[in-house]
Formats: structure tokens, sequence, C-alpha cells
């Protein structure tokens, strides 16, 4: 059964998606943008206030890598708050009257899976390479933002993959198809990886500075200081390459350079104590703490419409 203060598996995860949808169809609609390799299902959740109109959005991923299981947890947390603090926290009901959400609550489905029932460590997707015995590309290595160029592997064995070419894997190109296709309205790309605690923005395929360096770095600064104010903890702000380390084919580099100008990485908790196996006991308190920084980035995008 499904529960916000568990690691959910897939299936738990996608009845859930159909029930939350059903149970909010006056805010939530849903939206299979295509499908993985093995063929499920990556779907999106519409959050917002039904509008006649067409209304700006912010789109928010998880479960870009299999194994960072609190990145999906954060997914379901944020929808969830999102419903019920409709209508009684101010922010969220100006937020959703004004924008939508787009949340993708998993985006690496197979791979999610394959940490369920065979490899809790595993990282890529899980597609075939032609001449090889190792499965799966990376995902955050296979978009086309200076692609392979930087802290990326041509090795299909290698944990950093990037693929045969920028959107070779058929989930980055659903993903880049759909942003792309609402690239119009689409005015901040999210994406929850675990773990270092950090709050990344571009660039990561260069250590060159963003046009919007100083804009992103305050915002990204006002976020983490009101997740630390929650329960103290900290993190690191900063571009990419100088802050976690330089690797091309990112998606939050190719969406900056498509024209989503509020584009961020999140690195939830912890630092390292437990890694990617962070207890279940902090799923509330790091979705929590996490949420005080998505609002604070939302309301920033919010006021700059
Ligand atoms: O290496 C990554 O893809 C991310 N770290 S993780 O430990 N979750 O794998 C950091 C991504 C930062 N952004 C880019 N490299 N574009
Ligand atoms: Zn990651
Ligand atoms: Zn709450």
């Amino acid at each position: 059964a499904h529960s916000y203060t568990k690691y959910n598996t897939w299936s738990d995860i996608e009845s859930w998606m159909n029930s939350m949808a059903t149970a909010n169809s006056d805010m939530i609609s849903k939206e299979v943008i295509g499908n993985t390799y093995e063929g499920r299902p990556m779907v999106v959740l519409k959050i917002g206030k039904k509008s006649g109109s067409t209304k700006p959005a912010i789109f928010m991923d998880c479960g870009f890598h299999a194994r960072e299981w609190i990145s999906h947890a954060f997914c379901q947390w944020f929808v969830n708050e999102a419903v019920t603090a409709y209508g009684s926290d101010s922010q969220m009901t100006s937020l959703l009257d004004q924008m939508d959400v787009f949340v993708l609550p998993v985006f690496n489905v197979d791979g999610y899976v394959f940490t369920h029932t065979n490899n809790r460590m595993w990282r890529k997707t899980r597609s075939r390479n032609a001449g090889s015995s190792c499965l799966g590309t990376d995902p955050n290595r296979n978009f086309n933002a200076g692609w392979c160029t930087t802290g990326a592997s041509t090795n299909p064995c290698s944990e950093t993959y990037c693929g045969t070419a920028p959107e070779s894997e058929i989930e980055s190109k659903n993903l880049a198809d759909f942003i792309r296709k609402n690239k119009s309205i689409i005015k901040a790309y999210i994406t929850i990886h675990s773990y270092s605690q950090m709050l990344l923005f571009p660039y990561s395929y260069t250590y060159e500075l963003a046009a919007d360096h100083d804009e992103l770095m305050a915002v990204a600064k006002g976020a983490s200081s009101a997740l630390r104010s929650l329960y103290g903890t900290v993190y690191t702000s900063g571009p990419g390459a100088p802050t976690i380390y330089p690797a091309a084919g990112g998606s939050d580099d190719w969406a900056y350079d498509l024209g989503v100008k509020y584009s961020y990485t999140f690195e939830l908790r912890d630092e390292g104590q437990y890694g990617f196996l962070l207890p279940e006991s902090q799923i509330k308190p790091t979705c929590e703490e996490t949420m005080l920084a998505v609002k604070y980035i939302a309301a920033h995008v919010q006021k700059n419409l």
C-alpha cells in the first residue's frame, strides 16, 4: 500500500497517481508523455486550478537516477502537499491559481523497478547497448548540452555512460519532447536528485557563468535559507561545475539553454552518512524542508511572470 513516509514500489506509485487524479479531478490531470525502454508509462501529473486560458507552468521531475529513492518520495510528497494546501496555504493557493505545476514522479521507471527487484544501487536506465553486455545509459548525461564532453563516459559499462547520442534514451527523448512542446509556458525546470545537500544551477558542462548567474544564485541562496530554517539542514548553492563537478549532458543545462531560465537541480539529504540508503524516518523531514525551498523558487518565478 502507498505511504508518503515509505519508499513506494512503482506499482504502488502507479495506483497512487490514478487515485490522486481521480480524487482531485478539479486540480490534477494525468498525461502519459511516452513509454520507457521496457514499455512502462512515463506519467506527468498537471496540478493547478483549472482555468479557461493556458497558464504558465513549472516542470519538476523525480527519479532520474534509480537508486535516489528520496527523490521519488519528494515528488509524491509535493503532489499531496499541493492539493491539501490549496485553499488553506495562501502561497500554494496563489501559485496554483496562477500557474500549473507539471510533476513527473518517476522518470527512470525501469531503473526504479530494478532497484526494488535486483540491485538497490542501480543508477542508469535499463536499455541494451550494442556490442556490450553492460546495460543502461546515465540519463543525466544524455541531453544535448555539451553532450559527453566532460564528466561522462563513452563506455557502456560506466555509471556515467552518455549513450550513443543526445536523447538516445527513449526516456530522455520523451522528456525533452514534452518540454519542447510546452516551451512557451514552462518558466522553471526543477529536477530532484540525491544526495549531497546542494542546490545547483547551470552550468555543469562548462565553468562559464550562465547569463542569469546572479539571479539564479540569489534565488538558490534564498531557497537554501528557507530550507535550513526548518531543521538546520545546510545546503550549498552554486553552478554545477564548480560546486559538485563538471558533467555534461544534464537535463538542467539543456533546459536552461532551451530558454527555461529558472533551471535547478536539487541534491537532497544526506551528505553521505546513509547516502542513497536514507532511512524512511528521514522522508518526512526531508520533504517538509525541501517544500520550503521549492516554494521559495516558485514564488520568485511567479513574481517574475
Ligand atoms: O551527476 C549527476 O547527474 C548529479 N549528481 S548525482 O549524484 N545525483 O548523480 C548532479 C547533476 C548536476 N547537473 C549536471 N551535471 N548537469
Ligand atoms: Zn542523481
Ligand atoms: Zn506539510
